[in-house]
C-alpha cells in the first residue's frame, strides 16, 4: 500500500479530535484531513468543512486530497437521537450508505465505521455480552448502528470494500464533554469533581455500563485498521471491552482523590436507555483475531484523568 492519505468525518467530536492527533504522528500532518460540520475550536490542520450527507462535496474532497482512507465518524449518539429520530437516521444510516458507496466508486482501500454497545437490547443477555447475540436495540441511535453494520458487511462481500468496525462502549477522556450520549456522565463527574460541585448523575447508581478510557479506544482503531485483512475475520463490528462499573463505583474511585466530592442521583430519561445496554462485554474475537488488548482500567483511568484536567 502507499502513503495511505485519511479522511475523518466528525473530527471535532470526542474521538475525532484525538484520532486525527494520533493518526497526524504515525501518517504526517498533511497525510490525515479532518473534518466536520463545525468549525474546530482547536488546531485540527489541514481542515476543511464536511456536511456527510453532500455527497458531491465527499466526492470533491477525495478527489482534491487524493484520500485512501475513511475514518467515519460523524453520528448522533443515542440521547440526542430520541429528540429528532428522522435526523438521526438521515446522518447515521442514509449517509453512511452514500459514503459507501462514493468509497466503492472512487478506489478507498480501508473504510472504518464505529459501532457500539448501542446495538444491544433488553433481550440480549447483559453479562459477558458475546459477539453473536440478539440485537433488539430500543434507540433510533442503536438502530442506525445494527443496519449500518449490517450494510458495511454487505459492502465488504458484495463489493470487496475493506470495511473495519468496532463496537465502542462509553468512551472517558478529558480532551472534550461530549454531548448527546447516555455514557456521558462518566466524563461531566470528573469536571464536577476538578470544580469542586456536587455531581447531578443522571443515570441511577447501580446502572452499571461498559466504558473504556479514549486512549484505549484510540489504539484499538488504530490497531484494528492496521491489521492484515487476513486477520479481520469479521465484516459487521467487533465487540470491543475494558472496564464496566457503576456510577457509584466510579464516585468511590473519584473519591480517594476528592474525599469531599459528593453526588445526586437523579435518573431521567438516559436511565431507560442504559438499561437496555449491556452491563459487561466479552470482546474475545477482537483479542484473537488482531491481538487486542486495553491498558485501562479503573482506577488506572480515574488517576490519568485527574491529572489531566487538574492541570
Ligand atoms: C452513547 O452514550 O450514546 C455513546 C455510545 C455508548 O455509543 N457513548
Amino acid at each position: 500500500m502507499e502513503q495511505a492519505k485519511i479522511l475523518i468525518t466528525g473530527a471535532n467530536g470526542q474521538l475525532g479530535r484525538v484520532l486525527a492527533k494520533e493518526l497526524r504522528k504515525k501518517y504526517g500532518q498533511a497525510n490525515v484531513l479532518a473534518t466536520d460540520i463545525r468549525k474546530p475550536d482547536f488546531d485540527n490542520s489541514p481542515f476543511e468543512f464536511l456536511d456527510i450527507t453532500n455527497k458531491k462535496r465527499v466526492i470533491e474532497l477525495i478527489h482534491d486530497y487524493k484520500i485512501t482512507q475513511i475514518y467515519h465518524l460523524a453520528a448522533m449518539l443515542s440521547a440526542n437521537g430520541e429528540w429528532d429520530p428522522k435526523k438521526t437516521w438521515d446522518v447515521n444510516l442514509n449517509a453512511l450508505l452514500k459514503l459507501l458507496s462514493v468509497s466503492r466508486d472512487n478506489g478507498i482501500e480501508r473504510f472504518f465505521f464505529p459501532s457500539t454497545i448501542a446495538v444491544f437490547g433488553s433481550t440480549t443477555p447483559k453479562e459477558h455480552t458475546q459477539q453473536h447475540v440478539p440485537l433488539m436495540p430500543e434507540t433510533v441511535y442503536g438502530m442506525s448502528k445494527v443496519t449500518g453494520e449490517l450494510w458495511c458487511n454487505y459492502f465488504f462481500q458484495r463489493y470487496n470494500l475493506d470495511i473495519r468496525s468496532l463496537r465502542y462502549p462509553g468512551i472517558i477522556g478529558y480532551q472534550s464533554i461530549p454531548e448527546g450520549g447516555t455514557t456521558d456522565y462518566a466524563v461531566e463527574i470528573f469536571h464536577a469533581a476538578i470544580k469542586g460541585e456536587t455531581y447531578k448523575c443522571f443515570l441511577d447508581k447501580d446502572t452499571k455500563l461498559p466504558m473504556m478510557y479514549i486512549f484505549d479506544a484510540i489504539r484499538a482503531t488504530i490497531e484494528i485498521m492496521e491489521a492484515p485483512s487476513d486477520k479481520i475475520s469479521l465484516r459487521t463490528s467487533y465487540n470491543l471491552a475494558a472496564m464496566s462499573f457503576t456510577p457509584a463505583e466510579i464516585y468511590e474511585e473519584i473519591k480517594k482523590h476528592f474525599p469531599n466530592f459528593a453526588i445526586q442521583y437523579e435518573p431521567d430519561f438516559r436511565q431507560k436507555i442504559a438499561e437496555s445496554w449491556s452491563a459487561s462485554i466479552d470482546d474475545r474475537l477482537a483479542r484473537s483475531d488482531w491481538n487486542w488488548n486495553h491498558a485501562y482500567d479503573l482506577p488506572k483511568m480515574v488517576t490519568e484523568m485527574i491529572t489531566k484536567l487538574n492541570v
